[in-house]
């Protein structure tokens, strides 16, 4: 049945390091149409499932300047998607808070990061209309570590040169396991 076909969603497979894609920076997006809406919805699914709380679009291996992000407690509240269409930070605060970050695409690795606490993103959400938001506390870390992903940062950018290789090091050879290279 069409209707039953077309609400469907579906799971996206994760891009994880050492993945290149995730150093790509991510291309703005020209139309807002079914079929972006339809990868939204996707990438909506694939953070609920992972459990996550954040998803840019390289992330799933599509390069474009999209991400979704919900922080509601599932446990104690109903969910708050957000969907952001080329989003630009307007302004951050003074103020900065540690947190420490994981990355879906850097399974098992945790890294404490200094953000500025508050910031306002401009963005098109998913019926393209011009929306300005004004964020604090762990939606700010997330607008700013998925903000990052669209250009190719990842947090382990923010450890030191050694550990940063260790870490890299590790996940080439994981690959190279897996592939049988
Ligand atoms: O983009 C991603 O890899 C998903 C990130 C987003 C994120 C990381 C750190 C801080 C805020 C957002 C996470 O892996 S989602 C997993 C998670 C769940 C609860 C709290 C923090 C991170
Ligand atoms: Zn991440």
């Amino acid at each position: 049945m069409a209707v039953t076909y077309l609400s469907a969603m579906s799971l996206l497979p994760i891009i994880t390091l050492p993945d290149p894609l995730l150093r790509t920076r991510s291309a703005p997006i020209e139309r807002v149409d079914d079929a972006l809406r339809r990868l939204a919805d996707d990438m909506l699914e694939t953070m609920y499932d992972a459990p996550g709380i954040g998803l840019a679009a390289v992330q799933v291996a599509v390069p474009r300047r999209l991400l979704v992000i919900d922080i509601a407690d599932k446990e104690t509240e109903p969910p708050s998607p957000i969907v952001m269409i080329n989003p630009e930070i307007v302004k951050l605060g003074d103020a900065l808070a540690p947190y420490e970050e994981g990355c879906l695409s850097i399974p098992d690795v945790r890294v404490e990061i200094e953000r500025p606490s508050s910031l306002t993103v401009h963005f098109l959400d998913r019926d393209g209309r011009e929306q300005q938001l004004t964020a604090d506390g762990l939606l700010a870390t997330a607008i700013q570590h998925e903000m990052d992903h669209l250009d190719g940062r990842l947090i382990i950018d923010f450890m030191s040169r050694l550990k940063r290789d260790i870490v890299v090091r590790r996940f080439k050879k994981q690959a190279r396991l897996e592939t049988g290279a």
